[in-house]
């Protein structure tokens, strides 16, 4: 199979899902928001994980018409579930770096929440470390653009890449989502506790909020509430489920 050709046709025929892994505030156990995870319903194959297509559609500018669907798909999505009568909470995108600095990145984001009619504050943008690299000010303008009009910013995978704590006083972002990496030597691990705290001081002292990514145990979820750890997201709070599942998440739900 050609994954390329393949994703081209999916495209045309609607074959692409996004699924949603809830977010959590720690303190309270609330639902907070979800991340829409892409999901490829192939006809035969059946699904397939974007740990196969997204690095070759990173090969191409599919890349973009992926990325696009996805925030298109996720704002739908937002207004669907108000439609319904439901309280919908921010649904986060993944975007990748090469997406994030393709000219009219900021004024396609804006289109899509004005052609969707939901509120600015219901997107989330999550970034990666690498969107963040040189020209800094690139990513210092477009972050700032989003955020003036509401679209809320996350850094996906932090620690894992080039980016130093320091580096965050010029990016305006509102979340900073801590790599499963470190929560998963949580609580036993000295470095893991160690860098875990360090981060969460820092944004705290920046203004911005931390989520932590990768939860799978109790003792794991405790030590982060303990922490003052702002949200929590992993298979012990719930897993990636399809839109129809979520709904019934939702306050309101049910
Ligand atoms: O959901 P899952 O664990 O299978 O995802 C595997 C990888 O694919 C993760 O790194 C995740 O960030 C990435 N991924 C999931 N959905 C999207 C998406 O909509 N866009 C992009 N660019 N990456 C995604
Ligand atoms: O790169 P990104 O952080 O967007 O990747 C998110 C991916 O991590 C999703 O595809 C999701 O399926 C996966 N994921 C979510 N929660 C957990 C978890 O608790 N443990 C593990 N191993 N993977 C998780
Ligand atoms: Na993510
Ligand atoms: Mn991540």
């Amino acid at each position: 199979l050609n994954i390329e050709t393949g994703l081209r046709h999916a495209l045309e025929r609607d074959e692409l899902r996004l699924h949603y892994q809830p977010i959590l505030d720690a303190a309270s156990g609330r639902i907070a928001a979800m991340e829409s995870l892409m999901r490829w319903q192939h006809p035969e194959r059946g699904l397939v994980s974007p740990g196969v297509f997204i690095p070759v559609a990173e090969q191409s500018d599919l890349i973009l018409a992926l990325g696009r669907w996805a925030l298109v798909s996720a704002c739908a999505q937002v207004r669907a579930w108000s439609d319904a009568g439901l309280e919908p909470v921010p649904v986060s995108v993944n975007i990748p770096a090469c997406h994030f600095r393709q000219p009219g990145f900021v004024e396609e984001v804006l289109g899509v929440v004005r052609e969707t009619g939901v509120q600015p504050q219901s997107l989330i943008i999550e970034l990666t470390e690498s969107a963040l690299m040189e020209p800094v000010s690139l990513a210092e303008e477009r972050i700032r653009r989003l955020r003036d009009t509401g679209v809320v910013v996350a850094i996906d995978d932090f620690g894992t890449g080039y980016s130093s704590l320091g580096y965050l006083q010029r990016f305006h972002v509102n979340y900073l989502k801590v790599d499963r990496s470190f929560v998963s030597g949580l609580p036993g691990d000295e470095n893991a506790r160690a860098i875990t705290e360090a981060v969460i001081g820092v944004s705290h002292s920046l203004g911005l909020q931390v989520v932590a990514e990768g939860v799978e145990t109790q003792a794991q979820l405790d030590h982060l509430r303990a922490t003052g750890c702002d949200k929590v997201q992993g298979y012990l709070t719930g897993r990636p489920v399809t839109a129809e599942v979520a709904a019934t998440l939702l306050p309101g739900a049910g």
